[in-house]
């Protein structure tokens, strides 16, 4: 099968303003399996690893604190093309210029305080998978409902 594994985190921002079930619900709706999910504390150690790219940014020391204001829920999506899917689902960056009808601009104002992470390519999924599930605690759905969500050609 054809499907792809994605890292989605919901920010602490979402857990504070009890939207939680709703975009989880959003991803849901759309069709993506949630094949993994839990709620974890983050620590330096794994934000300076999940924005090392970001480490020489003037913003880097808020957002690693604001990352670790509450737990966050770290959740595998699974789907055809799931990376790009939930990229697009998610919108751009910042809140505020992101299009209507994405989860930041339907559900945040700000450039950082912007609801969830979201993988942005296969390379950054499998690392990011990694770095916030063991093996385990992903699972194989199988077939499941993939006869209800695509065409025999798409899968
Ligand atoms: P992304 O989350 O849309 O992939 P990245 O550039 O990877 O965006 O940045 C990771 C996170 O860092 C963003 O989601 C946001 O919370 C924060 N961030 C990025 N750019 C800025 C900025 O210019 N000011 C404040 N926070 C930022
Ligand atoms: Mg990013």
């Amino acid at each position: 099968m054809k499907l792809e594994k994605t890292l989605v985190l919901l920010k602490p921002c979402t857990l504070e303003r009890a939207l939680m079930g709703e975009i989880i619900s959003r991803f849901e709706k759309k069709g993506l399996r949630i094949v993994g999910m839990k709620m974890m504390q983050l620590d330096d150690a794994i934000l300076a690893n999940h924005y090392s790219h970001l480490v020489d940014k003037p913003f880097f020391g808020i957002l690693k604190a604001s990352m670790m204001r509450t737990p966050v829920v770290a959740m595998c999506l699974e789907g055809v093309d799931a990376i790009s899917v939930v990229r697009t689902i998610t919108g751009s960056t910042n809140g505020r210029n992101a299009d209507p009808g994405t989860i930041r601009g339907d559900y945040c104002m700000s450039n950082q305080q912007n609801i969830v992470h979201a993988s942005d390519s296969p390379e950054s999924a499998k690392a990011e998978l990694n770095r916030f599930f063991c093996p385990e605690e992903i699972f194989d759905f199988g077939t499941l409902n993939i006869p209800r969500l695509y065409a025999e050609d798409e899968i």
